[in-house]
């Protein structure tokens, strides 16, 4: 495992008293880097936009109290992966139940004992730095460092029902490089691996757009997620790609398409009245790169 990081780690205290978030500042200052807010509303908005590692919430508080904030933080996809701890005057195996039911990690009571508190906050610090490098392992492709199709799937069945609530387009592209059983008879596997490197490099510096996801769907296979993009959006993200792959100018000489590596990019977008399921979204995109690839390669299709 490699060494952990204090330098990454953030920790927000959302406490409505400035003495204790002045307390708890100066004891934990070492292990990581510190934001504060004085109430639960403001806590949450914080907590959205930076994403801590772990936060330190109080329970009453003027306006929503932390076993509130706790639960709302925790239904929330960008922040539910935030380890909160519960710090409170209220002593009682209720209170304990209620911060752990509400999804807390851990409870400490006032006053605090400080190298009680930090001593648990280095604890969960660790166990978040872990979970992360798991989150890594499990969500991306080795060879490339792109999402797996594990993770997309997972994404895309995500993103279908958001859109389909907020009726917005939805496109997905799926791209495959051309005749690239050929590369590798030509060239050899270690330099196939370099060639999906450099194609995974060209598709993932492109897609910059917020939401938009880049994955190795399989062996020479890579699929985009493409947030708010209709059919014309699609085919013109498509052709964009395939010119792209074709500006690397990597020698294949022995494809039948070009004396360059090519792609063909299969391209399917659902547009309001969003319907059906991410599978059929997957199964058109599929079918368009069969009718690109029928239709002569180095190309795509919506
Ligand atoms: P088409 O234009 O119809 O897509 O033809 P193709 O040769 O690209 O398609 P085919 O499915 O016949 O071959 C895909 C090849 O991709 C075969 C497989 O050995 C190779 N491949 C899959 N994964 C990897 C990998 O990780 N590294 C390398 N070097 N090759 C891989
Ligand atoms: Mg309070
Ligand atoms: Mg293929
Ligand atoms: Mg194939
Ligand atoms: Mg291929």
């Amino acid at each position: 495992m490699p060494e952990l990081d204090a330098g990454s780690n953030l920790i927000l205290i959302i406490d409505d008293s400035v003495d204790t978030i002045r307390l708890l500042s100066s004891m934990l200052k070492d292990q990581g880097k510190i934001l504060f807010a004085t109430n639960g509303e403001t806590g949450i908005r914080l907590a959205q936009m930076q994403q801590p590692t772990l936060i330190l919430l109080d329970v009453e508080m003027a306006g929503m109290n932390g076993y509130e904030v706790c639960a709302a933080l925790k239904t929330d996809p960008t922040t539910q992966d935030c380890a909160v701890i519960i710090v409170t005057a209220n002593t009682g195996m209720e209170h304990e139940i209620a911060a752990l039911e509400a999804g807390a990690v851990d409870f400490i009571t006032k006053p605090f004992n400080p190298p009680v508190v930090r001593a648990r906050v280095q604890t969960h610090l660790r166990l978040q730095q872990h979970t992360a490098m798991m989150r890594q392992l499990a969500n991306r492709d080795g060879l490339t460092g792109l999402y797996n199709r594990r993770y997309l799937d997972e994404v895309l069945s995500l993103e279908f029902e958001r859109h389909r609530r907020q009726q917005l387009p939805l496109a997905l592209a799926i791209i495959d490089v051309d005749h690239f059983k050929a590369y590798n008879d030509h060239y050899g596997h270690p330099q196939g691996d370099v060639c999906l490197q450099s194609v995974a490099t060209a598709i993932s510096t492109v897609a910059r757009r917020p939401g938009e996801r880049v994955a190795r769907y399989g062996g020479e296979e890579f699929a985009v997620i493409l947030p708010h993009t209709d059919a014309a959006g699609a085919e013109r993200y498509g052709r964009w790609l395939c010119q792209l792959v074709r500006d690397l100018q990597i020698p294949h000489q022995s494809s039948a398409t070009a004396p360059t590596v090519t792609i063909s990019v299969g391209l399917a977008a659902v547009v309001p009245p969003v319907e059906g399921s991410a599978q059929q979204l997957i199964a058109a995109a599929d079918q368009a790169l069969y009718l690109a690839k029928t239709a002569g390669r180095n190309r795509a299709i919506v």
